[in-house]
């Protein structure tokens, strides 16, 4: 039988374990990136590994989302950054150079390579034909450290592309629209692989649109082929000498299959607050809008950003909006500057901002109370903004600007003439602020800066024989890292810091959760179906570890958030009969009589009591899981190993 694109990636890279769906494999990474809100910790856990530099072929540290210094912590952070770089390495691209995923797509990023990131968002590289996968900080630094990472053999999930999209469409349009077809959690298990005849209408910034958004279906990744596309944009980067052709095989079989005509699809949108809360935008066309923001890794290369100055020529920006430009890399803004086509958005009344994350975390762009956001953004979680109660919808860029100019959620389709517009055939590189990596023994001589913001990593103890504790929360479906371990510009300069930012594990949901979670000592958590979807931060396993969380208990878990609690040895248990949810209720007290002997033992099926009714739960973790959840962690393993 013949292999998929993804299958032909995976085999090229094993090292351990057969290719057979749900089996646990490990693959060999080629590349790293880390950005600076998960890469701190990222390399203080490189770093208790001892190693001596990066044993990849090539690791690059991004700063791009902690960018607003409204004291010295962020500062601090970054200088870490840059002399753990320097003496580990890695390349090295600063502040204001943009996101990691833009970046890493124009100058690192190479069909038939792994990358393995520590950013949810990661896919993006599978724009070019690469398996680039999101991950905890952990398996990030144990994968500088030379270790395979390991992963369940995906299933792989064929969306057939045919037809041409229509002006005024996009790529955005494109996963919108498998977001609403098979939901957040229609990926889990997959990756998402894209064929047929409609994937050579669009470009490679297009398919990593489409692969970066891809990360809210849950999939493991997602992967388009290596094909002339392909290699024209990495010849209109200088890099045509890394191609390589990578295409299914002719008789090459998908678990599933679904089909999308390109030509028709219209302009769709996503309401408030789920990524698949997806309608067609004619549906909500009229609602006022008071801020409209283009960036993030989804949205904001040259291609959307010149649209959307193209759609500006001879307009303005509505008095009511706010209009912003997040670009995605001083690339595109050198491009787009180069082109004349700042000048539209100036004068048509942007803020231009530098290139980095920005508001799609929370570092600023906070939108007015009870005013609705139309952001280019991958997410709109709830409160993610950094404003309660938050209406944030995701589109298009095309329906950004359009929806800019006349203050209303608006079809583009309703501006008349889709601008024709042209792209480089030779970018300017923008690499200027990139940092290459320094020789060996250069590199030993960089002593690496440590602000006070730096807290070293906390100790853990082993699995206990025995186990009590509370449940202190219990949560419906699809709650998000973000709920979990909450960002934005108060709290993600704590990164660095797990005693400090453990204060605000649960925030959003119960203001007074850490307090309770010191008092209790030992806690278990319960969530419905998808618990952690979402980002890919370790810190949402490590600080409630941190607390006492020791057990979690959920219908299913996402991916990356799994890995994570295992990592941070947290317990993550799955109901056997989802029907007693119903029966737990927040403040019951739990004992798992032989927790440790029932990890030990391998067997899948374990009971906790709760409030004196035992409760049938499931153990699924591969045999080297439970090594680690008995060590009390990956580290602690790690050392002993
Ligand atoms: C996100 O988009 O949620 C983030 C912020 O980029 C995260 C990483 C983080 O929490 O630092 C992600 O996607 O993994
Ligand atoms: Fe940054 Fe937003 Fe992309 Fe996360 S989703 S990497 S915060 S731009």
């Amino acid at each position: 039988m013949g292999l998929t694109v993804a299958e032909k990636l995976i085999a090229a890279h094993l090292v351990d374990g057969e290719m057979q769906k749900g089996q646990e494999i490990s693959i060999r990474i080629d590349q790293t990136l880390t950005q600076d809100a998960t890469g701190t910790m990222a390399y203080l856990e490189f770093e208790a590994t001892g190693m001596d530099r990066v044993q990849t072929e090539l690791s690059v540290c991004y700063v791009d989302h902690n960018l607003v210094q409204s004291d010295f912590k962020n500062a601090d952070d970054h200088r870490f950054l840059q002399s753990v770089a320097r003496r580990y390495g890695l390349y090295f691209s600063p502040p204001g150079n943009g996101i990691s995923h833009q970046i890493h797509l124009e100058r690192f990023g190479l069909p038939g390579k792994t990358l393995l990131g520590s950013d949810s968002h990661t896919p993006t590289g599978g724009g070019l034909g690469m398996l680039a996968i999101g991950a905890g900080g952990l398996d990030v630094a144990m994968a500088m450290a030379g270790r395979p990472f390991s992963l369940i053999m995906p299933k792989i999930y064929g969306v057939r592309l045919v037809g041409r999209l229509r002006p005024w469409v996009s790529a955005r349009d494109v996963l919108l629209e498998v977001l609403r077809r098979i939901s957040v959690k229609g990926g889990v298990g997959y990756i998402m692989e894209y064929f047929g005849p409609g994937v050579a209408e669009l470009s490679v910034t297009d398919r990593a649109t489409i692969t970066n958004f891809g990360a809210e279906l849950g999939a493991t990744t997602s992967v388009f082929p290596s094909d002339a596309v392909t290699r024209a944009f990495l010849e209109s980067q200088g890099r045509a000498d890394g191609w390589q052709e990578l295409t299914a095989d002719e008789d090459a079989e998908y678990d599933e299959v679904m089909e999308i005509d390109l030509s028709t699809l219209e302009p769709l949108i996503a309401c408030p607050s789920s990524p698949d809360n997806v309608v067609p935008v004619r549906e909500v066309a009229g609602r006022p809008v008071h801020q409209v923001l283009v960036g993030s890794c989804s949205n904001s290369s040259l291609r959307d950003l010149t649209v959307v100055a193209k759609a500006l020529e001879g307009r303005a920006v509505h008095p009511d909006v706010s209009f912003e430009i997040n670009p995605g890399s001083r690339q595109v803004l050198e491009n787009l500057i180069d082109q004349g086509n700042m000048m539209p958005l100036v004068q048509a009344g942007a803020r231009i901002h530098q290139a980095g994350c920005l508001g799609c975390i929370g570092m600023g762009q906070a939108p007015a109370t009870g005013t609705i956001s139309l952001r280019t953004f991958p997410r709109n979680f709830p409160g993610r903004s950094g404003t309660k109660n938050d209406q944030v919808y995701l589109c298009s860029p095309e329906v950004a600007v359009a929806s800019a100019i006349t203050g209303k959620i608006t079809d583009p389709r309703d501006l008349g003439a889709y601008p024709a517009f042209t792209l480089p055939d030779r970018y300017l590189p923008g690499d200027e602020r990139i940092e290459p990596p320094l020789p060996a023994d250069e590199a030993r001589k960089i002593e690496i800066v440590r602000g006070p913001n730096i807290a070293p990593f906390p100790e853990f103890d082993e699995l206990p024989d025995r186990w009590e504790g509370t449940v202190l929360l219990k949560l419906e479906d699809n709650i998000t890292t973000d709920h979990i371990m909450p960002a934005g510009a108060k709290i993600l300069p704590l990164r660095s810091n797990i005693p400090a930012i453990s204060e605000y594990v649960f925030s959003q949901i119960d203001a007074e959760f850490a307090a309770k979670a010191k008092q209790a000592g030992n806690v278990m958590i319960v969530g419905g179906e998808n618990y952690g979807q979402g980002s890919s931060r370790e810190h949402a396993a490590l600080a409630p570890r941190y607390l006492g969380v020791r057990v979690k208990l959920a219908k299913s878990f996402a991916r990356i958030h799994k890995a994570n609690l295992i990592n941070f040895g947290i317990v993550p248990l799955t109901f056997a009969e989802p029907a007693d949810y119903e029966r737990i209720t927040a403040g019951g007290r739990v004992v798992i009589a032989d927790l440790r002997q029932a990890v030990a033992s391998g067997g899948r099926e374990l009971t906790v009591e709760i409030d004196g009714q035992p409760i049938p739960v499931l153990l699924d973790v591969s045999d080297r899981h439970r090594q680690i959840l008995l060590a009390g962690g990956l580290l602690n393993w790690a050392k002993k190993n």
